[in-house]
């Protein structure tokens, strides 16, 4: 994410755009890699979903957007947070409920809201948030900030009602919202071939008049221009664009999740198309990184969680006495 960012990234630098890419797809994957084992560790209360192997799409969108435009996102949340500039240590505290996460610790993973990074929050309610961006992109319409609004939603959430009811909204009010598919081919077990009977979802948005586009989610050069020229779309006032990004997710739907509804070989093959390590390949045979500069950045990102992990373990669990506090706003 970037403040200063004024024109759209229509190009792709690898010297620039690459490394920074690369950097912070790299500090997402560290950080929600290691999630499956805090479950197991019993810090983490409650479910908590990882998406490693989506890293291209949140940090493709997010390098467009500026702190006041909004995020609103979903159950599988926290790369759409971080790359959107949330701090990693504040973050992983809400996530194991401790006092200095984002919300207190009070609200957890699928409840991490940052008011001034414009993000609405993360969200246990497939499709919720698609109607909170639509929202906040009104809200920057009517009072004219420039600002605009990112959705991000799952396969399973393209059948909830409120698609349809923004999609239409957003479509004759010419709002200034992204919606972003992440089409990782399931919700939960069930594959998206069992939900719907058109998995063209990109058609979703056509039928609307949101103008809408397939993008190769595992490709973060694809993701950024296909995102550049969306929110270039929603500054110039020409409204809503819907993305469709294709991806997967390596790790079970949550933690537990025995993933007997789709084999090894799959996951294999998707892997092969890993993001980070085909952007780390061309990188490297540009000749823009080294392979020892290549490991510096993992070894800086596996330093930064250490760094978050121990932040977020010596804070303490928020106080019994302050159970319904926060709970209202006060006027
Ligand atoms: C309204 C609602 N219905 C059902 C659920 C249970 N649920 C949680 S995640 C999920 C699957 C969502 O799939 P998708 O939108 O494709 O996102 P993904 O998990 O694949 O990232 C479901 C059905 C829920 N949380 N909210
Ligand atoms: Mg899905």
């Amino acid at each position: 994410m970037t403040d200063t960012l004024q024109t759209p990234e229509l190009t792709f630098d690898l010297d620039t755009d690459g490394v920074e890419a690369l950097r912070a797809m790299t500090a997402i994957r560290e950080f929600e890699s290691r999630l499956p084992q805090y479950s197991k560790d019993g810090l983490i209360r409650g479910s908590t979903h990882p998406s490693v192997g989506m890293e291209a799409i949140a940090v493709g969108v997010s390098r467009n957007l500026r702190a006041a435009d909004s995020i609103a996102s979903n159950h599988r949340g926290h790369a759409h947070c971080l790359a959107k500039g949330a701090d990693p240590g504040r973050t992983l505290a809400e996530i194991l409920g401790r006092r200095d996460g984002y919300c207190g610790g009070k609200g957890g993973s699928m409840h991490i809201g940052v008011k001034e990074l414009g993000i609405l929050g993360t969200n246990g309610i497939v499709g919720a948030g698609i109607g909170l961006a639509t929202g906040a992109a009104l809200a920057a319409q009517m009072q004219r900030t420039g600002d605009v609004a990112v959705a991000y939603f799952g396969d399973g959430a393209t059948n909830q009602g409120v698609l349809a009811e923004s999609f239409n909204l957003a479509a004759i009010w010419n709002l200034p919202v992204i919606f972003i598919c992440e089409n990782n081919h399931f919700a939960q077990s069930a594959t998206l071939e069992q939900m719907v009977a058109q998995s063209d979802l990109r058609r979703r948005g056509e039928a609307y008049g949101v103008p809408s586009i397939d993008v190769d989610g595992m490709d973060i050069e694809a993701v950024n221009k296909a995102a550049a020229s969306a929110v270039a779309r929603a500054r110039a006032g020409d409204g809503p664009t819907f993305i469709v990004a294709d991806t997967y997710r390596y790790l079970g739907h949550m933690a537990g999740d025995t993933e007997i509804y789709r084999t090894k070989e799959q996951v294999e093959a998707w892997k092969g198309r890993d993001p980070i390590a085909s952007l780390a390949a061309r990188l490297l045979a540009q000749n823009v990184l080294t392979q020892n500069e290549i490991d510096d950045i993992s070894r800086e990102a596996a330093a930064a969680v250490d760094a978050a992990e121990a932040f977020a373990k010596a804070s303490p669990y928020p106080d019994v006495a302050d159970a319904f506090t926060d709970v209202m706003e006060e006027d």
